[in-house]
């Protein structure tokens, strides 16, 4: 069933928090963030399922692995991983284990649940207090995430939270988080316009420290990995944290935008290559037929996708779940 918040982050109190997962609220809130989640992924499922009709799986020849193959790469799962799956696929059928359709599916969501598995995808919130810094390309979802992480912890887990605009470059942008921060009821940090984000980042974290605050999260500006003077700030911006709180930032989390496909794939491995990220939030799955990426990135960039956006409304950023990921995609 549908991972929590509880689930995704360790808190203090207690580990990674399972409790109450067997009361009925719970269970029916399960249910409907799993509905969400399958109505929002529908155009990934709908173009998978399309190509994999039912009767597809009813003889089990070369046309049908063909026919999967095509499917999962259409879906951007990665070439490499769909040849992996549909050989352990054939391996099982011809061995005896898979027989008839149901099966098959079945073993097919369990193969590509374990593949887009990677990593430590838990968020730890025992470091007090912990810093989350946001980052990745323009546009991403960086900030709207952010805010939603903000909303959650504080409305859900009762963290107290600060929110820190390190993205200086626009008035927009802050106004646009000061909005979030307003929204979630959390502290708010700002510098003028065109102030060093470092020195917001130090503004923030000082703030966080001073009040006791449980989270600091902070917002930087979209930028590119070849971009060479923004990603010197951006690597001062850890400086200036660490300085203050030596293991911090404890989390930095890269945005993708899923809609970008194997673009957005390379942009992140290569962002990836110049900062240390510890988890994805993958953006826009709803805006796209290719949902199949979140695979492929947590196989070839080997970082857990920790976070997942389905849409524009609060309640569309939700912790990753690679059981309902798959089966979203094909049932
Ligand atoms: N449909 C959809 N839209 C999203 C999702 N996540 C973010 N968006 C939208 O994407 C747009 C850009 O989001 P921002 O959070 O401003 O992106 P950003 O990375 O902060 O952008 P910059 O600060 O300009 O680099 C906004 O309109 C968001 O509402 C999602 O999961 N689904
Ligand atoms: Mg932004």
């Amino acid at each position: 069933m549908a991972r929590d918040w509880r689930d995704l982050f360790i808190t203090r109190d207690g580990g990674v928090a399972t409790t109450e997962t067997d009361a009925p609220e719970q269970q029916e809130r399960r249910r409907g963030f799993f509905g969400r989640l399958r109505e929002n992924m529908r155009k990934t499922r709908e173009a998978l399922t399309d190509e994999l009709q039912a009767t597809l799986f009813e003889n089990l020849d070369d046309e049908t692995w063909e026919r999967l193959e095509e499917a999962l790469i259409m879906a951007d799962v990665g070439a490499r991983t769909t040849a992996e799956i549909v050989e352990q696929l054939e391996r099982e059928a011809q061995a005896g284990d898979l027989t008839g359709g149901e099966q098959l599916s079945a073993r097919l969501v369990e193969l590509l649940a374990d593949a887009a598995r990677t990593g430590e995808d838990t968020i730890d919130l025992r470091p007090s207090p912990t810093v989350v810094l946001m980052v990745g390309v323009n546009g991403t979802g960086k900030t709207t995430s952010l805010g939603k992480l903000a909303w959650h912890l504080r409305q859900e887990l009762g963290q107290r939270v600060v929110l820190g605009a390190a993205d200086t470059f626009r008035a927009a942008a802050v106004e646009q988080l000061e909005q979030w921060a307003l929204r979630a009821d959390v502290a708010f940090v700002k510098g003028e316009q065109d102030a060093d984000p470092g020195s917001v980042a130090y503004d923030a974290v000082a703030t966080g420290v001073r009040d006791g605050a449980d989270v600091i999260l902070i917002d930087t500006a979209g930028r590119l990995h070849t971009q060479d003077n923004l990603m010197a700030e951006l690597a001062k911006v850890r400086r200036v944290i660490s300085k203050q709180l030596p293991d911090a930032p404890h989390e930095t989390l890269l945005t993708v935008d899923a809609t970008t496909g194997q673009n957005g794939l390379r942009q992140a491995k290569l962002f990836a290559e110049s900062v240390d990220v510890s988890g994805i939030v993958l953006t826009k799955l709803d805006g796209t037929a290719k949902g199949g990426i979140a695979i492929a990135i947590a196989r070839e960039l080997d970082i857990p996708v920790k976070l997942i956006g389905i849409g524009e409304q609060l309640e569309d950023l939700r912790p990753f779940d690679a059981d309902d990921f798959a089966r979203a995609l094909l049932t």
